[in-house]
């Protein structure tokens, strides 16, 4: 494996012919780019392999190990990006909020955010506390090549979530209370959070991620006027912090159908759309000023391999329409998939969107 030093450039800051990276600024491509949320995990023998007996904080902060996650799913499926292996609450852990990511249930904090004096154990995130996280992406750059590397963050909403409820929410509840309940609080405590994710993916860009992605996974859940109150600009903020680096940023949530256009303006040059609305429907409200992200339906991967091609086609066709199109599913891979229907998925999008 090639090595680099702590301060040498980035290797590939941003690959010339990748057509991830041409879809992202709406201009032509050779044929539509396509990798999937959550593309390493679970669904991969080789990552329950290399992962077995190492807790899953810890294997975010060993760059050997996040170099060979993320790149499997690249070797495996042919995919066009790859998406750093890494967690949205890494940065948390790392600026020293007690959490923990539980098997089978996600990321738990150990003593949830109520209170102004909760901000006290928020410092700011400086590369000091990842140089981990440097060193990873040098390596995988390294090894990509013309593969981009897709960096990401958590948005302050979905930070927030896990930090205000504790963990894994359906309703929100203690966040939606904190939000409206004490508005100069939620203010402040997002404030912190787009601070921390803005510097989780500068430190990525910098060290040679090609491509951004903010996950605002949860932030369906609020009515526009909310979002636009209480969440937009702190995602703004997270975005402008690699405005100056010139990497693509793509906007992405789940149940968004509402927010598209309120996404977009934050920032994004791409908005992810998850699969309740067409493609179709995404970019006549979003407007020609964005390229889509999406949009497959996890769950259909389950489905006889005639219905998912129809639908892949349909997908390729209306993104083939959009001012930019690069193809991924609405929301993560279930653990449960058999990856050889991703990997046919990966060689069908490329073969029936060649230009
Ligand atoms: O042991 C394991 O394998 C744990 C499962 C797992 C994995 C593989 C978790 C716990 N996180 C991850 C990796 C991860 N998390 C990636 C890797 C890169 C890839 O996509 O291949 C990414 C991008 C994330 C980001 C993430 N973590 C999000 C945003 C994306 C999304 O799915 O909406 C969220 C919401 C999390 C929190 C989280 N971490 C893990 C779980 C199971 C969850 C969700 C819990 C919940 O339902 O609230």
């Amino acid at each position: 494996m090639t090595s680099a030093a702590p301060d040498a450039p980035a290797a590939t800051a941003c690959p010339a012919t990748s057509d991830l990276v041409h879809a992202a600024r709406r201009e032509p491509v050779g044929r539509t780019p396509v990798w999937f949320m959550r593309q390493a995990g679970r669904s991969l023998p080789e990552y329950r392999a290399v992962r077995e007996g190492i807790p899953m904080l810890e294997s975010c902060r060993r760059p050997d190990l996040v170099t060979e996650i993320t790149l499997q799913p690249v070797r495996r499926h042919g995919v066009d990006a790859a998406i750093f292996f890494s967690d949205i609450v890494v940065p948390l852990a790392a600026v020293g909020v007690d959490l923990d990511i539980v098997p089978g249930t996600g990321p738990v904090v150990a003593r949830p955010f109520r209170t102004r004096a909760d901000l006290d154990r928020l410092p700011e995130l400086t590369p000091d506390h990842v140089p981990d996280i440097t060193e990873a992406v040098r390596l995988l750059v390294a090894e990509l090549g013309e593969t981009p590397l897709i960096g990401f963050s958590g948005a302050p909403f979905t930070l927030a979530s896990y930090l205000v409820e504790g963990g894994p929410s359906r309703n929100h509840e203690h966040t939606k209370s904190l939000m409206h309940g004490d508005p100069q609080l939620w203010n402040d405590l997002c404030e912190r959070l787009a601070q921390i994710s803005g510097m989780f993916l500068r430190v990525q860009a910098s060290a040679g991620a090609s491509v951004v992605q903010l996950f605002d996974s949860w932030v369906g859940a609020l009515p526009v006027s909310d979002y636009v109150r209480f969440v937009q600009p702190h995602s703004a903020v997270a975005l402008a912090a690699v405005a100056d680096l010139g990497v693509p940023r793509i906007h992405f949530g789940v149940g968004t159908g509402e927010l598209l256009p309120a996404m977009g303006a934050a920032g994004a040059e791409v908005v992810g759309v998850d699969f309740r609305v067409s493609l179709t429907d995404a970019v006549a409200r979003l407007g020609p000023a964005y390229a889509v992200q999406g949009n497959l339906d996890p769950a259909l991967l389950f489905a006889p391999w005639d219905v998912i091609e129809a639908r892949v086609r349909e997908i390729v066709a209306e993104g083939i329409a959009a001012p930019g199109h690069i193809f991924n599913l609405g929301h993560g891979v279930l653990p449960e998939v058999d990856p050889d229907v991703l990997t046919r998925i990966t060689a069908l999008v490329h073969e029936i969107s060649v230009r």
